[in-house]
């Protein structure tokens, strides 16, 4: 059996202003190439298929068109809801896209999902876990414990019979941790996986007499414990902090029972992630611009500030994400821990402060004056002085 892991789709996603459709599109695209060219036995998506609970039009068109791709080449697809997926409509059509060898579990239902296929090495079970909460699970197992993530997981795994003499494999779309060390996040999870605290986290050795754990949620490739148990990552870069991330798609082999091997598999992205960092003077200069369709945050040194310089930038780097400075000014204002220190200060006290740090002097009267009224009016203080 041999198969392309995905995960962490995101389909619909943005990078600042700018809409990933047709990023997302030509990798789609090279992926139901891949699994033809290998002639993958399965597809699997481990969560978070679309960005948003309620995707946009055109990342529903997007999904349908991969699935029908597919379906034509003979490809059977497994799906898994994420915590970024909503499940009812995730789940839309799945009973009878099942004829057409698409196989979805958005929500959990009490049992664990199976599917059985066949190779010429006899029968492998293919379980498919839907993110799930404690709070999702507790009341299908009145008889367990469940006060976690790790204990939900774990109960549905025990109840569901696996035969771990055959073949198997699972999607699982979770929070894995390995032994005493945590996944490296990618950065652009979203809030369910940064603000990750003990409750969400599972162990990883749950999944350890799986043949393969295809697992979602994490969006830096990774295998975590074991070779076999593994964050494919998300297919792009969806943030700055993962512009050093090789993205990969795992192609896994599944012949005897216990021999699983894994290669990784580059694709290429339409439009790369980079960030680029140094002196306008010397960005711009046109040795050094390369590429200038790809998506590019800015780090400009410049002890001052560069008026619209993004807007220069953006002469050049049309896709220009986002741009910030890194100088003495910018550095002072790292040292502040903005969190404990804004709670305990006025919007007027933390507009004189940011303007002193800024330009290095005072704020006029005047200029205070209006950014008071602004403030007032905009809803965010009621300093009326
Ligand atoms: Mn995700």
């Amino acid at each position: 059996m041999k198969f392309l892991h995905l995960a962490d789709l995101h389909l619909g996603r943005y990078l600042g202003e700018f809409s990933l459709v047709e990023d997302q599109k030509y990798m789609l695209e090279q992926i139901v190439r891949l699994a033809k060219e290998r002639g993958a036995d399965a597809v699997l998506m481990a969560g978070d298929i679309y960005d948003k609970a309620v995707p946009s039009e055109a990342a529903i068109a997007l999904f349908d068109s991969f699935l029908n791709e597919l379906r034509i080449a003979g490809i059977p697809a497994f799906v898994i809801s994420g915590n970024h997926d909503s499940d009812e409509r995730l789940r839309f059509g799945s009973g009878f896209f099942e004829k057409g060898g698409i196989y979805i579990a958005a929500g959990f239902n009490g049992k664990l999902y199976k599917k059985t296929m066949r190779d010429e090495y006899g029968e492998i079970d293919i379980y498919l876990l839907p993110f799930v909460k404690a709070s999702q699970v507790r009341h299908f197992f009145p008889d367990s414990h469940i006060d976690s993530y790790d204990s939900a997981v774990r109960t549905v795994i025990e109840n569901a019979e696996i035969d771990f003499e055959r073949r198997s494999i699972i999607l699982a779309h979770q929070f894995v941790a390995g032994k005493g060390t945590d996944p490296q996040l990618g950065g652009s999870e979203g809030n369910a996986a940064q603000s990750i605290g003990l409750v969400e986290k599972i162990g990883w050795d749950i999944f350890e007499n799986f043949d393969y754990a295809a697992l979602g949620h994490i969006h830096s490739p990774q295998a975590v414990g074991s070779g076999s148990i593994r964050y494919s990552g998300s297919p792009l870069k969806y943030s700055l902090s993962e512009v050093l991330n090789k993205k990969t798609i795992p192609f896994v082999t599944i012949n005897e029972k216990g021999k699983t091997e894994t290669e990784l598999v580059e694709i290429a992205p339409l439009r790369d992630v980079r960030h680029i960092k140094g002196k306008m003077k010397n960005l711009l200069a046109s040795e050094n611009i390369k590429e200038p369709g790809d998506f590019i945050y800015v780090t400009l040194t410049d002890e001052d500030f560069v008026n619209d310089a993004a807007g220069i930038f953006r002469t050049v780097y049309p896709y220009l994400v986002k741009l910030d400075y890194e100088n003495s000014h910018s550095e002072e204002i790292a040292k502040i821990d903005a969190a404990d220190e804004a709670a305990e200060k006025t919007f007027g006290q933390l507009v004189q402060e940011f303007y002193r740090q800024m330009y290095g002097t005072e704020m006029p009267e005047e200029e205070r004056v209006v950014i008071t009224k602004a403030a007032v009016e905009a809803g965010i203080s009621d300093e009326t002085d």
